[in-house]
Order: structure tokens, then C-alpha cells, then sequence
């Protein structure tokens, strides 16, 4: 299976910029463009456009997912796409095409043209035998939340009633499921990329929450793109046409890069990639001094290392169906050195956070417990015989249930357990 990095080395790197090409009569940011896109000599000079100003990657999409659009037919879908994708793939861009479609058939037509990945803006929701599809064709995928459920009304009230404020732990939870259906489903991890859904499903004060709290929504450890561009959350802030939001969406595509975004999905590549060139050297530059204020130790004090939000599956819990299914299981971990540690600044002068995240990984996959007490206590005490023998002289770990069985919304439970106690 291809994974994302293959396809685009600098993922991880740099924030990568996904061109959008709508080969659509009806996309809601096109402007005087719209359904000029059909014209497959047209999107080629587009796509070809889009290369030049510095797009990583192209999207092609032939179905607009707008709230209230109507659903295009399989063959009217196709219809529109091959012909715009062959044409665009002879082209030789350079950049890997992706092909924006929940349809398994329409991917599956496509990626045998020649697109090199699939956007599923219903996170293998909307049509069943996408999942198995995928993990069939073994092409890289986008998974965003929300876009299965068709758009909701900007100003509606929240889907779950009585949840006011953010649904922060929901939108966390459904994006952990949809990665592990992926996983489930044969799909590497490494050829996914989450992607929270700006506008999908979500009312008007909703998107802004979102992009307020990515960094909590989006799961630690799995790259994300954000589809923010042109969207009608900016047109509600500043009352401009989508082909007038140029500075909504650059403002946009900078926070979701400070969030750290992966990938941004984007109408405007030029200025876009400017814009993220500015951003991109501001947070390298950030990591360069915590660098250097964290590293060269060994002269004085004690250092601590910390492993946030690890994402494991287990079948830890008290009632017999918790048994039989994979769940997930958050756990942090703390460590405390001892003064004068890391000794010096090879790997070998302090903890291996790899092996950290190893050995804790290995119990909650091991045999299950019923209480996730039980279970902080049983990864605290593995830790503790492993590593308090190389400089640790305490640590606490906390073990977080979001899938817990609760019929309330809810934030969080969580179990805690130090040594020393
Ligand atoms: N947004 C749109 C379409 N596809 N895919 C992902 N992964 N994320 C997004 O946020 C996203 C997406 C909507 O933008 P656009 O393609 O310009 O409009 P339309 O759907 O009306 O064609």
C-alpha cells in the first residue's frame, strides 16, 4: 500500500498545499469559474496553473459536497471526471492527483486512470464498500468528519441536543473512529490523513470552535489536512463573496498550520504558499530555540519527559461487550530524571521515549483488565521495573477511556497513577 510520505516526501515537513479542480456545474467557491472545470483543456491549464504557484498536489473533484447540493448519480460523476483526469494525468503536472469521491465506484474508475489517491469527505461513511476498496486499491486517503451526513444549516442548533458550547470530545471521538474503521479495514496508517471538515455537518459558531481547538480535536500522532478555503465561515465574518475571501482563507490556512496541519486544501495555491512559506519559518524557528533550551543537558537540574494522548486499542472493561471489540485507550506518561540526567546527550544518557511508548502500547494490548485504574497501575508498575533502574525517580500515568460507556456527553475519564505514590 503507497502511503502518504511515498507520495509526498515533504509531508511532516514543510505545511503542504492541495490544489482544488472542481469539475463541477455547481461548486460553491468558483465564482466566474464555475463548471469551467468540465472543459477538460481548461482544468489542465488550471491544474497546470496551480503546479506553477507551488501546489504539492491536486484535487479533483466532479461532485460539489456544498450543504443542500444535490447527489450526482455514479455515472453522471464519471461522466464528468474521467475525461477531466485523463486529461489532466497526460498533462505530466508533476504533482500527484487526488479524486475528491465518497462513491468506492467512482474511486476505484479513477484510481485504475491513473489518480494516485482518494478524498473521502464522508470518512467511509456514505458508501459501505469504500473502506474495503481502499485497502484493495492500496492508494493513500483523506478521511474528514462530517461530510456523510449532508451540510447542516449554518445558523441550526447543535445536532445533539442539550450539548451547548463545544462538542470538542465528539468530534475527537468520531475522528478516532473513523481512523481505526480504516485500520480495521486493512488501510495503512501511514496512508491516512484525517481531516476535521470545515463546514461539514457543523453550524456557523461550530467551525470556529474547530479551528480554535484543533490541536485537541485532531488526534495526536496522525497528519491532518484542513479544507478551510473560501468557506462560508469566513463569508459570515467579513460579508464577501467565496471568490472574495482571499484573506479569510489565508488567515485560515495559517492558523491550521500553527495547529499543525499537514496539508491545507486550498482555491487560492499562489499567495497560499506565500503566506505558509512566512508561517512555516516562524514555527521551525519556534522549535529551533525549545530545542536549544531543552537540549545540551547534563550541567545542572533535572530534566522531565512527557509522552501526551499515545493512542492504543484494547478490550479493557468491566462489561462483558467491551470484551469482544478493539477500544481506545489515551495514556500519558510522565517521567521525572534524576539531577544531573541526561547525563550527557546521546540516547543512551536518558529514557527512550520509543521504548516508553512501546512498553505501553504491549499492556493495552495485552490481557484485559476491567478498570482503567487497574490499567494505569499495570503500565505504571511495567514502567517503573523497566526504567527506575536508568535515572527515572518518579513518574505518574494517566489512562483516558473516550469511548467509556457514559450516556451523557462528556470530556473526558480518566484514571491516575504515581510513583511514588
Ligand atoms: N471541502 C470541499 C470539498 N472537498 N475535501 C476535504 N478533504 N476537505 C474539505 O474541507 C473539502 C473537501 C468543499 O470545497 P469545494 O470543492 O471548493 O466546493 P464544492 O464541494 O462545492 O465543489
Amino acid at each position: 500500500m503507497t502511503t502518504w510520505r511515498q507520495l509526498l516526501p515533504d509531508l511532516g515537513g514543510r505545511t503542504l498545499v492541495m490544489g482544488v479542480l472542481n469539475a463541477t456545474p455547481d461548486s460553491f467557491a468558483d465564482g466566474p469559474d464555475r463548471g469551467r472545470g468540465l472543459d477538460p483543456g481548461w482544468a489542465v491549464e488550471r491544474a497546470r496553473a496551480m503546479v506553477e504557484e507551488g501546489a504539492d498536489l491536486i484535487d479533483l473533484g466532479a461532485e460539489s459536497t456544498r450543504p443542500g447540493a444535490a447527489a450526482v448519480p455514479e455515472e453522471e460523476e464519471l461522466r464528468r471526471l474521467l475525461p477531466v483526469l485523463r486529461a489532466v494525468l497526460r498533462a505530466r503536472l508533476g504533482v500527484p492527483v487526488s479524486v475528491d469521491t465518497y462513491k468506492a465506484r467512482v474511486a476505484e474508475a479513477a484510481v485504475e486512470a491513473g489518480a494516485a489517491a482518494v478524498n473521502d469527505v464522508s470518512g467511509l461513511e456514505r458508501d459501505p464498500a469504500m473502506a474495503a476498496t481502499l485497502a484493495r486499491l492500496g492508494v493513500p486517503a483523506v478521511l474528514a468528519h462530517g461530510g456523510g451526513r449532508g451540510g447542516r444549516a449554518p445558523d441550526a442548533p447543535p445536532p445533539v441536543p442539550g450539548e451547548v458550547g463545544a462538542p470538542v470530545a465528539r468530534w475527537r471521538l468520531e475522528l478516532d473512529r473513523i481512523f481505526r474503521h480504516a485500520l480495521e479495514a486493512g488501510i495503512e496508517p501511514g496512508a491516512i490523513l484525517l481531516d476535521p471538515g470545515i463546514g461539514f455537518g457543523k453550524g456557523a459558531e461550530e467551525n470556529l470552535v474547530l479551528l480554535a481547538r484543533l490541536e485537541e480535536v485532531m488526534p495526536p500522532g496522525i497528519p491532518f489536512l484542513v479544507g478551510a478555503s473560501r468557506k462560508g465561515t469566513i463569508g459570515r465574518l467579513l460579508h464577501e463573496p467565496p471568490e472574495a475571501r482571499l484573506e479569510g482563507s489565508l488567515a485560515l490556512a495559517v492558523l491550521a498550520a500553527r495547529a499543525g496541519a499537514a496539508a491545507v486544501r486550498v482555491h487560492d495555491v499562489g499567495p497560499t504558499v506565500r503566506a505558509l512559506r512566512v508561517a512555516d519559518a516562524v514555527r521551525a524557528a519556534g522549535r529551533g530555540a525549545g530545542a536549544a533550551r531543552g537540549g545540551g543537558g547534563g550541567e545542572t537540574g533535572a530534566a522531565g519527559l512527557e509522552l501526551r494522548g499515545l493512542l492504543f486499542y484494547g478490550r479493557h472493561g468491566a462489561r462483558a461487550y467491551e470484551r469482544e471489540g478493539l477500544h481506545p485507550f489515551r495514556v500519558d506518561v510522565r517521567l521525572a530524571l534524576e539531577a544531573g540526567r541526561p547525563a550527557g546527550d546521546r540516547l543512551g544518557d536518558s529514557v527512550d521515549y520509543g521504548a516508553v511508548a512501546r512498553l505501553v502500547r504491549g499492556v493495552v494490548e495485552g490481557e484485559p483488565v476491567n478498570l482503567i485504574e487497574s490499567l494505569a497501575a499495570r503500565i505504571g508498575r511495567a514502567l517503573v521495573a523497566r526504567f527506575a533502574g536508568q535515572g527515572v525517580r518518579g513518574l505518574e500515568v494517566r489512562v483516558h477511556k473516550p469511548e467509556a460507556p457514559l450516556h451523557h456527553p462528556f470530556e473526558d475519564v480518566a484514571a491516575t497513577w504515581r510513583w511514588p505514590a
